[in-house]
Formats: C-alpha cells, sequence, structure tokens
C-alpha cells in the first residue's frame, strides 16, 4: 500500500466514525436557516401522538398510554390485532386544524410512528400501516397534511427510531425485549435500512415537511444508529426540515433544534435531561402533557389548567423556547373536549397577550421564580405569574430604566432601582390572575 492510499483509508475511518454519530461537516442551508428563524418565532406547538395504543386507553393505569404494549407486555401477535379495530370515522382534519388556529397555535407535531412501530401513513416499506392493517383504510398523515396546508399550519413528523414491532431492531435495548416473542435472527442494519425507507417516503409524499421529531435512540444509547446517513438523507431530501432529536443529550452534527421533554431548558425535574450545554442560536423545544400521558388515557384526568399551562409558556419563552403542548386524539378521531377546552382558553389568551410571545425572544433577565422577560423590536416585557409581594426584585437591566407600565392600560408601574437591580410595584388590583405584564422602557 502507498502512503496516499493510507491517508485515504485514515481519512475515510475518520469520516465513517463521526457518520456514525452526526451529520459531518453539516452546514445548513439558507433554507433550513429561515426555517429556525420561523419556528423559533412560533413559539407555540401542538403535539399529537395517535396510535393503535389509543384504543387501550389507560389500560386500567393512570400512567400507561402510548407505553402500553411495552408496560403490559403484549406480544406482537397479540397487539397486532388492535389495527383490526382502529377506525376513527368522526377523524375530521378541518376540526382539528381550525381548533390548532382558534388555539394560537402555529405548527403541529404528530407521531408518523411510536415505539409500537405502526405507521400512520401509507408506507412501502412495511404492510404494519394504517392503510393496509386497519378498516378506516386511509392515510391519517396525508388526510393532516392537506388540511395543514390549506390553512396555513406547519407540520412536523414525530418519528420513533425505538421500534418494539420490527424483528431486525435487534440486539433489543432497555424496552421491548423478550415478551414481544420476536425472533432473534435479525439484522440491525436492515432495520436502520427500513428506517431510513420510510424517513424518504415521509419525505418524499407528503409535500413540505417542517422537521423531523426523533424520538427513541435512548433505548440503545450506545448503538450504531448511522445518525450521519439518516440526517444527511433528509436534509438531501428537503434542505429546509428542521431535525431534532430527544435524546436529552447535548445537540449531535445535523440538528437544527434542541429540544426538552417536560422541563424547561436547563432543568432537570425529569430526572432524564443530560444536555450539557444550550447553544446561542440554536432553536429550543419544551415538550409537555396536559394531564399525564402523551396518547389518549382514559383514566388520566389529572389535567393542568390553561392558567398552569399559559405560565409554563410563558417561561418557555423567557427562555427562548417553544412550547409544544400535547394531546392524544381519542380512537374515534376526535380530540378530548378536556383538552379542547384548555386549549381555546390558551387561544383566548393569546389573542391578547400574543404580541409579547410570539416573535420574542429571551429577555434580559433570566426566568426566576416570579416569572420570565421576553423581548421584541425593542420592547421588553415582564411577565409577573403567581407572586403575591406588592414589590419585586426582579434584577438587574444592562441600561437606565426610563419607565414601566402595565401592558393591560398603559398606566405607570411604580420601580426602583437599586445596587441589587430592579424592584417593581405591582398593587393588588393591578395583579392578573395569570400573567401580570409589565412594558418596560429603557
Ligand atoms: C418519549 C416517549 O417514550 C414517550 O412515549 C413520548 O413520546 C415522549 C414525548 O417521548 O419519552 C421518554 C423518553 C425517554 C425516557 C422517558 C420518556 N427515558 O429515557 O426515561
Amino acid at each position: 500500500m502507498n502512503t496516499k492510499k493510507i491517508i485515504a483509508g485514515i481519512i475515510f475511518a475518520i469520516f465513517l466514525s463521526n457518520s456514525l454519530t452526526a451529520q459531518t461537516d453539516y452546514k445548513p442551508t439558507e433554507k433550513n436557516l429561515q426555517n429556525r428563524e420561523w419556528f423559533k418565532n412560533a413559539k407555540f406547538g401542538l403535539f399529537i401522538h395517535w396510535g393503535m395504543y389509543c384504543q387501550l386507553a389507560g389500560g386500567g393505569d393512570k400512567g400507561i398510554a402510548e407505553w402500553i404494549m411495552n408496560d403490559k407486555k403484549i406480544p406482537v401477535v397479540e397487539y397486532e390485532k388492535l389495527a383490526t379495530f382502529f377506525n376513527p370515522t368522526q377523524f375530521n382534519p378541518a376540526d382539528w386544524v381550525s381548533m390548532v388556529k382558534k388555539a394560537g397555535i402555529k405548527y403541529i407535531t404528530i407521531t408518523t410512528k411510536h415505539h409500537e412501530g405502526f405507521a400512520m401513513y401509507d408506507s412501502k416499506a412495511s404492510d404494519y400501516n394504517v392503510v393496509k392493517k386497519t378498516p378506516y383504510g386511509k392515510d391519517i398523515i396525508k388526510l393532516l397534511k392537506d388540511e395543514c396546508d390549506k390553512q396555513g399550519i406547519k407540520l412536523f413528523f414525530y418519528y420513533s427510531q425505538l421500534d418494539w414491532h420490527n424483528t431486525d431492531y435487534f440486539p433489543r435495548g432497555r424496552t421491548g425485549q423478550d415478551f414481544t416473542g420476536r425472533s432473534e435472527n435479525a439484522d440491525w442494519n436492515k432495520y436502520i435500512d427500513y428506517m431510513n425507507v420510510q424517513l424518504n417516503e415521509l419525505l418524499t409524499n407528503y409535500g413540505e415537511v417542517g422537521g423531523i421529531w426523533f424520538d427513541g435512540m435512548w433505548d440503545k444509547p450506545n448503538a450504531n444508529w448511522r445518525l450521519g446517513e439518516t440526517y444527511s438523507l433528509i436534509h438531501r431530501i428537503q434542505n429546509g426540515t428542521l431535525i431534532g432529536s430527544n435524546h436529552h443529550m447535548s445537540l449531535n452534527e445535523g440538528e437544527d433544534f434542541l429540544m426538552f421533554e417536560r422541563d424547561l431548558p436547563g432543568e432537570n425535574k425529569m430526572g432524564f435531561n443530560q444536555t450539557s450545554s444550550i447553544p446561542e442560536n440554536v432553536p429550543l423545544e419544551m415538550c409537555e402533557t396536559m394531564n399525564g400521558s402523551w396518547g389518549y388515557n382514559i383514566v388520566d384526568n389529572n389535567y393542568k389548567s390553561s392558567s398552569e399551562l399559559i405560565q409554563t409558556m410563558v417561561k418557555a419563552s423567557g427562555f427562548g423556547a417553544n412550547f409544544l403542548l400535547n394531546t392524544g386524539p381519542m380512537p374515534n378521531g376526535k380530540i378530548q373536549p378536556e383538552n379542547v377546552d384548555t386549549l381555546l382558553k390558551m387561544g383566548k389568551w393569546l389573542e391578547k397577550y400574543g404580541e409579547t410571545i410570539y416573535g420574542t425572544t429571551k429577555g434580559p433577565i433570566k426566568p426566576a421564580y416570579w416569572g420570565a422577560t421576553t423581548q421584541k423590536n425593542g420592547n421588553v416585557w415582564v411577565h409577573i405569574l403567581n407572586v403575591k409581594d406588592e414589590n419585586i426584585l426582579i434584577g438587574k437591566l444592562s441600561k437606565k430604566l426610563k419607565s414601566a407600565r402595565f401592558f393591560d392600560d398603559h398606566s405607570n408601574t411604580k420601580f426602583k432601582e437599586t445596587e441589587f437591580g430592579v424592584i417593581l410595584n405591582i398593587p393588588k388590583e393591578k395583579r392578573k390572575p395569570v400573567d401580570t405584564i409589565i412594558e418596560l422602557e429603557m
């Protein structure tokens, strides 16, 4: 072997090892960067978890919904029967999308395949899909996408890399183990190929895709996911599509946004977010449930109030992050009325106060126990959430404060600048139950 060949070999080896974990030398296109800006400004999305699991709806256990196959140890051959009952005759995408618009939501992220392995769209890669296996027989994703295009809502695709149905998902990871009854005559690389074929379909057959929301790598963190290949494939077919992954770690090369599951950026209340650094310019997104479940769960009525959810959305905005709020549609195709009610209440609030949320970036003062700040075009808004004190030390501003006034009636807010920062005075009668907003002029 001559030196040239050896060097070429080494370079190839480096390329290969990088391509296992990331898309090497990824440079987002102009279009991708524009979409990132759009995404940052959007602030509020609807997450939809819909799959065969919705029909088991809780299974008598508050915690179980889309995880029921794993948690109740249902073998593949039994679980497959669920598809033969799935017939959401009342699914009306126009209703969903109109409701979404009224709620002030700018994009939808829907499960195209969850851990159960069932494709909610017309996939040629596997018959295990909604068109082939259910009496409904229609492509849910296509129906929703067409309606989203019609009403100007962006659609993102959730795709589970973890798969409890496909035999080639082997060696098994932390979940979906022996009880599934799958053969061990399997080939991991065939599984990755299969996944890439499915992603190819999703990016080819449905027009412009807002983004791909990956989930499930955490099931086998040390496996060779061939991420570089998958990410380049996606960006090659649609260079504007944003890639994000729920791996709970820092950003990999090729990913366009960073997400946080049920935690505000930098928090780790849930115990699984291990993101060590948050890059300055990358869009952020936090997802949250309306009760304790992602998929429809008939016995989980532990609903968060619209006030609580608005406050979380405001805090997320204070971190510069989008709020992706989840609902799990029912087996009949409807979104449960409790959730619709909550979303519409949020929409009402946004109609009035959306100016302080949409298109903003995080404000000059970091979110704290009292609330958060947001800003846009030189306007700075302080959001006081849930604080009973009349005088609130919000912290230091880099510039001198000229004036402060209540967003609602434009009356002046009394303030004091001290060595510890600005203290705002908010008399009881000026307080709003959800969010008292003060506009600062510097
Ligand atoms: C994942 C999914 O498992 C869940 O069903 C849902 O889709 C959510 C948005 O994302 O949630 C996780 C992922 C990883 C862990 C826990 C929940 N984990 O590593 O413990």
